[in-house]
């Protein structure tokens, strides 16, 4: 496959063992088929750094908050149609500061979860804004993903979930909402935007193509080939 990355040499592969069987076996955290680069979008405090947090470590990253100075990544493997597809993310910071370092890393994202807050209702006004800028400054063929994070503060909620529906429906993109802190669909969204892209990729290169939809119990289901 295209990208198959490994640390081993042919000089470590000697020895009878045949260097494929040792580059799966040695490297098979570093071990995958095919790259995406991700980017989490949105106003500072939504729950970005959260959200990745909660996707690559299972764990919630709860008390201060500290907000992302400039741009931060991190890595993880998942397995989509039976390919080992490493996802490169991209965690941004939503301060207006650090707005031009992010601009420089657009061009390169295949795939951007924009987020919200829905306990704040300017960080979902300022969605539109957000898509401004992707439109400005990422490819033309970059899928993006609503998120409307923490989900879990139903006491605090000031966006409904159907605006948050509605919304997406107005940009044509995926929606779900999101919590960091319980990890409810937070797994999902990084699968279905992977898949989404993974979908196009294929779409492109004239195989079946599997559209993926969010419901609201956090399954996927497939709505069949085009
Ligand atoms: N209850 C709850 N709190 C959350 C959730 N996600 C994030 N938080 C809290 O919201 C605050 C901001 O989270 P961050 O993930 O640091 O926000 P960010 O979007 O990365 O912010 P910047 O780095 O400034 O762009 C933190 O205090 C988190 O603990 C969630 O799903 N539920
Ligand atoms: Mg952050």
């Amino acid at each position: 496959m295209s990208a198959r990355k490994t640390s081993l040499t042919d000089k470590q592969a000697k020895n009878g063992t045949s260097k494929y069987v040792l580059e799966r076996c040695a490297s098979v955290n570093e071990y995958y088929d095919i790259a995406f680069k991700v980017m989490l979008l949105g106003d500072s405090s939504v729950g970005k750094t959260c959200v990745l947090v909660r996707f690559k470590d299972g764990a919630f990253l709860g008390g201060n908050f500290i907000a992302t100075v400039g741009i931060d990544f991190r890595n993880k493997v998942v397995d989509i149609d039976n390919l080992k597809v490493k996802l490169q993310i991209w965690d941004t910071a939503g301060q207006e500061r650090f707005r031009s370092v992010t601009h420089a890393y657009y061009r390169d994202a295949q795939a951007l979860l924009l987020l919200y807050d829905i306990t704040s209702k300017m960080s979902f006004d300022n969605t539109r804004a957000w898509l401004t800028e992707i439109h400005e400054y990422a490819q033309t063929d970059v899928v993006i993903m609503l998120l409307g994070n923490k989900a879990d503060m139903t006491a605090e909620r000031v966006v409904k979930t159907e605006d948050g529906e509605k919304l997406a429906k107005e940009y044509g993109v995926p929606f779900m909402e999101t919590s960091a802190k319980t990890g409810v669909n937070v797994e999902l969204a990084f699968l279905a935007i992977a898949k989404q892209k993974h979908s196009a990729r294929k779409k492109h290169h004239g195989a079946a193509v599997t559209l993926w939809t969010h419901h609201p119990q956090g399954e996927l289901s497939g709505s069949g080939a085009m």
